[in-house]
């Protein structure tokens, strides 16, 4: 074993249930990761965490017990802007995966060619401190028009409570943009409350701008967790995500997140955090729309209808 865990890290869960919620058909995981294997893909030094191992035969493994037919695999960060692992992955997906990277001001037109030709579609910048060094603003609009002209969108991880300090950023994006867990709201401010008012007018403004529902286990404070056959988990999040559903039905996403980085708490089966969803879209067509319609239209509009 080359690479050491961070002391106090949670793998991901090995035996998750089945889920009893029944997946629409053609689903897609929006929101999921490898980690190396540390062995044949190295972790990048400049990483803030050293996970366990995660590999996409595994990935692939809960995508089949869970009844998902397709995944987008985010770069993680603890892999910095080496995509090597996310493309062994695309590659041995055969057509069910697309990719989220990360790149440099330095990657080169044919590095994003061959990134676009193994699947992936966008990149993600991150503007979580604890995961990642800054960047600077230039760098990432630079970055952003360059792929846009690939037809790619950009995901933005970032916590609420800086979402005032980056919005001219984000609304200066040339693309489709995609929010990652719901911009982390802090659920105890109330789903009405001015602070996710703020994330939901951002989405109401700007017509660009998509939302992943995802990520109760890390957002949640009262759960109760996605643990022991729980069907009601993290019911302080449920309002968060289906004020997003409702309002903005054709620009929601849903992942698991699997492997969970850097959970502190508990790991969640994931067979129960799909029993989550049906909480937050209440019925088949909103199923159908966030699990369905919206990944397809936005990772395979060549294929959707
Ligand atoms: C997530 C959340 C986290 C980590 C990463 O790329 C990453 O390292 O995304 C986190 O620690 O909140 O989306 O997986």
């Amino acid at each position: 074993m080359p690479f050491e865990k961070t002391p106090g890290w949670l793998d991901w869960y090995a035996q998750p249930s089945k889920p009893r919620f029944k997946l629409p058909e053609g689903a897609v995981d929006t929101h999921c990761h490898v980690f190396g294997p540390g062995a044949e893909f190295p972790f990048a030094p400049e990483r803030k965490y050293t996970p366990c191992d995660a590999s996409k035969a595994q990935l692939f493994g809960l995508r089949d017990h869970l009844g998902f037919a397709r995944n987008v695999i985010v770069q993680a960060t603890c892999h910095g802007a080496d995509n090597s692992a996310v493309v062994d992955a695309l590659a041995a997906a055969r057509g069910r995966a697309r990719g989220i990277a990360t790149v440099k001001r330095s990657v080169s037109d044919a590095e994003l060619q061959a990134l676009h030709a193994s699947g992936v579609r966008g990149v993600r910048f991150n503007f979580v401190k604890r995961l990642v060094d800054f960047t600077p603003k230039d760098e990432l609009m630079e970055i952003a028009g360059r792929i846009a002209k690939l037809g790619w969108h950009v995901v933005i991880y970032f916590e609420a409570l800086d979402l005032p300090e980056l919005i001219d950023f984000f609304t200066a994006l040339p693309t489709t943009v995609v929010v990652d867990h719901m911009g982390r709201p802090d659920v105890t401010k109330g789903a009405d409350g001015p602070e996710f008012n703020r994330f939901v007018n951002f989405m109401e403004h700007h017509k660009n701008v998509w939302s992943k529902v995802s990520c109760p286990e890390r957002l949640s404070v009262s759960g109760p967790p996605a643990l022991n056959g729980e069907q009601a988990a993290y019911r302080d999040v449920v309002p968060f995500a289906r004020r997003l559903v409702e309002t903005f039905p054709d620009r929601v996403l849903w992942g698991t997140d699997w492997p969970h980085p850097n959970l502190k708490g508990h790991m969640p089966d994931d067979g129960l955090l799909v029993d989550f969803i049906p909480h937050i879209a209440t019925t088949p067509e909103r199923q159908q729309r966030l699990l369905v319609g919206n990944p397809m239209r936005l990772y395979w509009p060549e294929e959707a209808r």
